[in-house]
């Protein structure tokens, strides 16, 4: 009688709980709306001061936090998931991924007016006005030129890079995989850079993720990647491409061959030898993991892999001058070959069996050597993240093995952004502290919040229409779950997306703080102005939940954006989600 009794008063709590936290939000957020500063669409002071984000209270905050883990907890006693919403309980991560919303008849069509007439939500003129004039609109501008010259720092969308030679023809062609999945790219990529080996770059679809070019096959071979195209001569295996690339550029006595530094040494010398078993060393460590992941059920090949990797571990700690494999302040060809599969390895491990390679206590040289790596920035722009690895990892190498305990369970809903702590704002501490990267190399929040905003509104044509593939006919499915190119779209549904869009980027740009009273007023009027049934309107807001879903679960790292980016867009899009349904 008592707990009932307490039960009802809890649920009675609830309401006024959220209207307590809300009013909180409104009177902070409203304040810091009103005092953001003019923009100017027309000047644009490169370094300017940042807009102050507006901050929720930390009372505020709190509250909404209690009542999220209140109701979680309330549905865990009810034996349900605390966060997976009820009609999505009995399908798989994959169909989750894979789900398509559909849309009414041609003649049953009613549009749903939200954001339409509202003073609230900017067109996408002044949205790009209001993006101008920050810090992070400044760099993006800068960095879009450097793209275009080929010049810059390592960045994953350059598609030339020049290395100071400003106008000779580029004679080298980096075929690579467009989805950035592929570990033996990636050290091919990486090499490129650290040798500084002017390339341009064809980007080309893995099978997994849609249709490859015949002219694929000619160049290839096998249609494996990555290929490397010399003054007409292809190259194939990424080993002996990094081989050559080294070998080229260490003989360049042109005036642009800086880079002379050698990553591998000559047969004869003296870690010869020692280099070549260290490249066996990584097949056999990449053999067990894989045997490890993908072919036995839960423990089977864990004995056989941890063993190699204390042979990693003892390797890395052997010299003591630096954290490389082979002696010297540097990286060698050496840890270019093993950092991107050990960089699947930590995710996966972690992903599949609950085991923290990077910081377990036995393994203290492979952190150092993981860290001193993410300084590097010919491996850290290239760098995944967990998502984006975990889920290419099954459409490259099929089904992986689970140890499938509670534990492991709740990181993998972590990791994909099911459960109800994950991709929310501000990021939590324990989301980047597992995905970890070396603080004073990252951005502030609000920093990465406005950068991401500026790649999103540069990619405003074609954004809304890849969003929009959420809720038409479904086309072919490859093996990855997230690759549906052929989705019939449907372009009676795009004013919908587009306001789902702006609303997206509004968010990024002023904070979700500020953008949440607006989002609910205009929410309130739409479904005031709608004329239809509240089930109807409903259904018309969940095809903007699906589209916006859509894209969550697709930006990829480093594709798309930096993984700082991806936070702020994922967090803002949860958010989105939750305030629109
Ligand atoms: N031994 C090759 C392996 C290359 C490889 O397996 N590439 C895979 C991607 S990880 C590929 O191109 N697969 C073709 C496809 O999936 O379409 C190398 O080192 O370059």
């Amino acid at each position: 009688m008592t707990a009932s009794l307490q039960g009802r008063s809890r649920q009675a709590l609830v309401p006024l709980v959220l209207q307590l936290a809300l009013v909180l939000h409104i009177t902070q957020t409203s304040h810091a709306f009103l005092s953001r500063p003019p923009h100017h669409p027309n000047h644009h002071p490169r370094r300017q001061q940042q807009h102050a984000p507006a901050s929720a209270t930390t009372t505020s905050l709190a509250l909404f936090k209690g009542v999220r883990d209140f109701i979680a907890r309330r549905r865990q006693k009810k034996g349900k998931s605390p966060d997976t919403p009820p009609e999505e309980e009995n399908m798989t991560k994959y169909e989750r991924f894979r789900q398509v919303t559909p849309i009414p008849p041609v003649g049953e069509r009613r549009r749903y007016p939200l954001g339409v007439g509202s003073s609230s939500l900017p067109g996408m003129e002044d949205l790009w006005g209001e993006a101008w004039p920050t810090t992070a609109c400044g760099d993006a501008m800068e960095r879009r030129d450097a793209l275009n010259e080929g010049t810059g720092p390592p960045d994953a969308e350059a598609l030339v890079r020049r290395f100071g030679q400003v106008n000779a023809t580029i004679q080298t062609v980096f075929y690579k995989d467009a989805a950035s999945w592929c570990p033996y790219c990636a050290s091919v990529w990486t090499m490129l850079e650290e040798k500084q080996m002017p390339y341009t770059m064809k980007r080309i679809n893995l099978l997994s993720y849609g249709e490859k070019p015949e002219w694929l096959y000619d160049i290839s071979g096998t249609g494996l990647m990555p290929v490397l195209e010399v003054g007409g001569r292809m190259l194939r295996e990424s080993v002996d491409i990094c081989k050559f690339i080294d070998w080229w550029r260490g003989n360049d006595v042109s005036p642009a061959g800086q880079n002379t530094r050698r990553l591998w040494p000559n047969k004869g010398d003296d870690l010869y030898e020692e280099a070549e078993a260290l490249l066996g060393l990584e097949r056999d460590l990449f053999r067990d993991w894989f045997i490890y992941l993908f072919e036995g059920p839960e423990e089977r090949g864990h004995k056989e892999f941890w063993a190699v990797l204390l042979q990693v571990e003892a390797a890395l700690a052997k010299h003591k001058d630096g954290p490389w494999f082979l002696p010297g302040e540097e990286p060698s060809l050496v840890d270019i070959v093993f950092a991107p599969k050990v960089e699947r390895m930590v995710a996966s491990c972690l992903y599949w069996k609950g085991m923290t390679l990077r910081g377990h206590a036995e393994l203290p040289a492979l952190a150092k050597w993981l860290d001193a790596l993410d300084r590097r920035p010919s491996y850290a722009a290239f760098k995944a993240d967990f998502f984006t690895l975990v889920n290419s990892l099954e459409p490259l190498f099929g089904r992986a093995y689970s140890v499938g305990t509670p534990e492991v369970q709740e990181i993998q809903r972590k990791v994909d952004g099911f459960h109800y702590t994950s991709w929310r704002l501000p990021v939590s501490t324990e989301e980047s502290t597992r995905e970890y990267l070396p603080p004073d190399t990252q951005p502030s929040e609000s920093y990465a919040r406005q950068s991401a905003a500026v790649r999103i509104i540069l990619n405003n044509k074609r954004l809304p229409r890849y969003m929009a593939r959420a809720v038409r006919t479904p086309g072919p499915e490859y093996r990855s779950p997230l690759a549906d190119p052929q989705n019939a779209i449907d372009e009676w549904v795009l004013p919908e997306v587009e306001a789902a869009y702006r609303y997206l980027v509004l968010a990024l740009l002023r904070g979700k703080e500020v953008v949440a009273p607006l989002v609910a007023a205009d929410k309130a009027a739409a479904d005031r102005a709608y004329g239809g049934t509240a089930e109807e309107a409903r259904a018309a807001r969940g095809r903007m939940v699906a589209c916006l879903n859509y894209l969550k679960f697709r930006v990829g790292v480093p594709r798309d954006m930096t993984l700082a980016e991806a936070r702020q867009v994922r967090g803002a899009l949860t958010w989105l989600v939750e305030a629109l349904k």
